[in-house]
């Protein structure tokens, strides 16, 4: 089939400093996991075996670089000082969980990265890019600087291209990425819907809010996304995730539902008033593309948001192979969830789902990072993939030479004291070094800069 666009997913490395630190508030696996010890080895290796099912399944796949860990600077703008080894030293001994979140390897969950708009749907016929902000979580809120830098690296002519600057830092416009972005469209080179969701009105202080955990997300910072990306008013969505979703671990509205052209599959429990949120969608998207759109809602009794939390099904990847099949990778964990393998087998025995495959991303999912978490959809059409810095795209050759690389730089192990050792700035440069060549990104990182 020839197409003339197509969904690219870049996916996020896993950096060498992954490990459990329990930093997210409000992420349950996150806070399960902390202190337990990770395997940045396995944890890389898993994520490029799901890039690399990708492009086996006949789908363009690119690579997004790991950020530079620790953050020194941020240690040292929070007032420790000295060597390297110095301020690691006192940030283990005075304020252990600072020193944590300058390690973490969070850049991982690109679809936090930033939200992306396709050409066809804003006004000036460009590919729109807001990194997020991130500013709802200290470990993450050190991400924007580079992630601005790598994306108009990766997509960098200005004629198919249009990057905006990461939102004000204010938790008025906290904003968390595609993670609560949804767009849906009968085909990628076509208008569609964009649909934000958001956990909380800045503004308005009357409406229904979270009682345990952070809402991520504000309304305000989904509005001047849709702005600044020129998006039609008529097409963009905005509905508000149910508080009681975010305080049952739904920490992104991209664990309670996923969307891919023309379908959307969702919990009834994910938004405030979801009838309404559906119908408005359905109404949005008929008029917007001239058909109907395809739900696949999940109802409670079938699978509860605490079993959508355990399982992350909706945390799959839907994608359409290249035959016009609706695939959907799921982690492994929904192939021993017994209400889930119900749930999958209605979808594929009733039609909606062609194919199913599993991933293990064991690692990151210890952290709350299902299948979509690592990766930021961009729709991009054939003259745009054209434009885009090739030597990120995965190719067979490619693929081998990362997992190379990733066993020769690597550890196996990463215990929580691991962090204060000052080796592991040398290991973790020397590695992010290197790669810079093998994507041939230039300089990316600070340290390459100094
Ligand atoms: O922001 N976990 C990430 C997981 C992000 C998942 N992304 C999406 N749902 N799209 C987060 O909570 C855990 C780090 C730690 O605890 O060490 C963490 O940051």
């Amino acid at each position: 089939m020839t197409r003339s666009a197509q969904e690219v997913n870049f996916d996020g490395l896993v950096g060498p400093t992954h490990n459990y630190a329990g930093l997210s508030l409000g992420n349950l696996a996150s806070q399960r996991h902390r202190y337990s010890v990770s395997n940045p080895r396995a944890a890389a290796l898993e994520g490029l075996a799901k890039m690399k099912l990708m492009m086996d399944l006949g789908l363009r796949q690119g690579v997004l670089p790991p950020q530079d860990r620790p953050d020194l600077r941020l240690l040292r703008r929070v007032g420790f000082e000295g060597a390297d080894d110095q301020v690691l030293q006192q940030a283990q001994r005075d304020a252990p969980q600072l020193l944590a979140a300058c390690y973490s390897a969070s850049s991982m969950w690109a679809a936090n990265a930033a939200t992306v708009s396709p050409s066809a749907d804003c006004r000036d016929g460009r590919v729109h890019f807001t990194p997020a902000n991130l500013l709802s979580q200290l470990h993450r809120s050190i991400e924007p600087e580079t992630t601005a830098l790598v994306l108009r690296r990766i997509f960098a002519d200005p004629a198919c291209f249009a990057h905006h600057d990461p939102l004000p830092c204010a938790a008025h416009l906290r904003d968390e990425g595609a993670a609560n972005h949804t767009r849906l469209a009968p085909r990628h080179d076509q208008p569609g819907v964009e649909l934000f969701v958001y956990g909380v009105d800045a503004l308005d202080a009357s409406r229904p809010q979270p009682r345990r955990y952070p809402a991520r997300q504000s309304l305000q910072a989904s509005q001047a996304i849709a702005r600044l990306h020129g998006l039609d008013p008529r097409y963009t969505c905005f509905v508000q995730q149910s508080p009681q979703a975010i305080d049952a671990g739904v920490f992104h509205n991209d664990v309670a539902s996923v969307g891919h052209l023309d379908v959307f599959f969702y919990h009834t429990e994910a938004f405030v008033d979801a009838p309404a949120v559906i119908e408005h969608l359905r109404r949005a998207y008929e008029s917007c593309a001239g058909s109907p759109l395809t739900t696949i809602p999940v109802e409670p009794r079938e699978l509860s948001l605490d079993e959508a939390v355990e399982s992350y099904v909706f945390n799959s990847q839907l994608v359409r192979l290249p035959d016009g099949t609706l695939a959907m990778i799921c982690p492994e964990e929904c192939r021993q969830h017994p209400k889930v393998q119900a749930l999958l087998e209605r979808l594929t025995t009733g039609g909606s789902i062609g194919v199913l495959r599993y991933v293990n991303l064991r690692q990151s999912m210890r952290n709350g990072g299902g299948p979509a978490c690592l990766r930021l959809r961009v729709a991009l059409t054939d003259q745009e993939l054209q434009r885009v810095h090739p030597d990120v795209m995965l190719t067979p050759t490619l693929y081998d030479e990362l997992v190379r690389w990733v066993e020769r730089h690597y550890r196996s192990e990463l215990a929580p004291n691991d962090l204060a050792d000052p080796k592991l700035i040398q290991e973790s440069r020397a590695a992010l070094d290197e790669l810079t060549r093998i994507l041939q990104l230039g300089s990316i990182y600070p340290f390459q800069m100094a």
